[in-house]
């Protein structure tokens, strides 16, 4: 993990907002606009502690980070620029998207529950943007609805919102102008509202992401913007696995993982290894009573989900959506079903014709994690990725790992590496002589008659 560097952080300080026009804003209010801040790195930066306003304990941007503040007459003030970005959706793949503040999603905004915000947004895309802030009690003219509760903001325009951070909670933002468009290209953050006491359900531990989907084609860039359902890339803040930073706790560690998901499709997220509870949504925080335990919670797209759970045991626990299509990338979409098939003289012929013809596996899918040698298409990630100890993780997309760990300092996040398990915890190959092995039949229960019960007379009228 690296620490924000200095000089990305402050990349674009020096450029101002020079030109723009700033229509609710007095020339002198326009020399106090807050400086942009831009991060150019995809990996998970260090949490944002407050320096200045109300404490709380700050979130965990999963491969993302957190955008400071200026504090003005007791108003924080922050400063989004949306426009295009180059993101690395994992080692070996970039993508021309578009974002905020120099990465997809933008950064996430921390606040305090009766903050005063103020969030100037800049918009430096070709086209016109508004921002909605998804599940925020706000005047409704600073709601972002492009037409609906304000006029769009234009390429060279800064718009101005600015409300109360009434309601403590877990929230995302959004455009809502050209909105389907916007979101193909990677447009989101998130938004967490910190309660008035830091002490209400505190955790140890508090990470969160957005639930993101990309269609691009292998070997090209740009996301192809009108895909309604049938995306390739199933992403986790715009990073697909292996390109996403393991979870890192510490043993004993409460923790809570905030995920909202801004697809078009619905993810059943699940761990391994421990069970969680759903103690928050977009909506609010849910009672101790009326929480149940889990180990898959399914989110629906536009919600946000808060799971906690104790992290007690130790290990490098999957967690991951359980559509296994969406912990694969790219490559593996639209491969024929080869299984039984041998394809040695066909793979030959077709390939005469074919240059590109990639099947699966005639034993399934897993030889093609073993392709190696294989050329791939610049620019694309294969199917199923990544090394464990023990060899091929045969994963991509929304996948990654809670790394539960002893002795961790307590904001330390970096990647532990592979975890060392004691001696005979781990499953292993048995010597037996397999033709020894007795196959037994069920016992027939056919035969077994089974005698009705009518019921009692008395009733027959009902
Ligand atoms: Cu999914």
């Amino acid at each position: 993990m690296t620490i924000m560097d200095r000089r990305n952080f402050f990349r674009y300080a020096g450029m101002g907002v020079a030109g723009v026009a700033v229509s609710a804003l007095s020339k002198s209010a326009l020399a106090a606009l807050p400086e942009i801040i831009s991060v150019d790195a995809a990996s998970t930066q260090q949490p944002l502690f407050p320096k200045t306003g109300r404490p709380y304990n700050p979130v965990v941007t999963l491969n993302g980070w957190s955008l400071p503040w200026k504090m003005n007459n007791g108003v924080k003030e922050f400063h989004l620029v949306a426009e295009p970005v180059v993101r690395e959706i994992a080692p070996g793949m970039v993508a021309n998207l578009w974002g905020y503040n120099g990465q997809s999603p933008g950064p996430t905004i921390e606040v305090v529950e009766g903050d005063r915000v103020r969030i100037f947004v800049t918009n430096r895309l070709p086209e016109r943007t508004s921002i909605h802030w998804h599940g925020q009690r706000l005047p409704n003219g600073m709601d972002g609805v492009t037409g609906l509760n304000q006029p769009p903001i234009e390429p060279g325009k800064t718009f101005v919102y600015e409300f109360e951070a009434k309601r403590p909670g877990t929230f995302m933002y959004h455009p809502h102008a050209d909105e389907m468009l916007q979101m193909a290209m990677g447009m989101m953050g998130s938004w967490v509202t910190h309660p008035k006491n830091p002490s209400f359900m505190p955790v140890d531990r508090d990470f969160i992401f957005l639930l993101n989907a990309f269609d691009i084609e292998p070997g090209s860039y740009t996301p192809k913007v009108n895909t309604m359902l049938n995306f390739n890339l199933w992403t986790w803040n715009s990073r697909a696995f292996p390109g996403i930073d393991p979870i890192v706790v510490n043993k004993n560690d409460r923790v809570r993982i905030r995920v909202g998901n801004l697809t078009m499709t619905n993810h059943p997220i699940h761990i391994h290894g421990h069970e969680f509870e759903v103690t928050g949504t977009d909506g609010g925080w849910v009672p101790k009573t009326a929480r149940w335990p889990e180990v898959t919670t399914d989110v629906a797209v536009g919600q946000m989900r808060a799971i906690e759970f104790k992290a007690d045991e130790l290990g490098d626990w999957a967690f991951h959506c359980h559509k296994s299509h969406h912990t694969m990338n790219a490559m593996g979409h639209d491969v024929p079903t080869m299984i039984g098939v041998k394809q040695d003289d066909l793979m030959k012929k077709i390939t005469n014709l074919v240059p590109d013809y990639m099947p699966m596996g005639k034993t399934g899918m897993s030889e093609m994690a073993e392709m190696a040698g294989m050329p791939l298409p610049k620019n694309t990630l294969p199917m199923m990725a990544g090394i464990g100890l023990f060899g091929e993780l045969e994963m991509g997309g929304m996948f990654t790992t809670v790394k539960v760990r002893e002795g961790l300092a307590r904001n330390d996040y970096k990647d532990p590496g592979n975890f060392r398990h004691p001696p005979g915890t781990v499953a292993h190959e048995v010597e037996v002589d397999s033709s020894d092995i007795k196959r037994m039949t069920a016992p027939n229960i056919s035969n077994v008659r089974l005698k009705a019960v009518k019921p009692q007379s008395g009733h027959e009228g009902h």
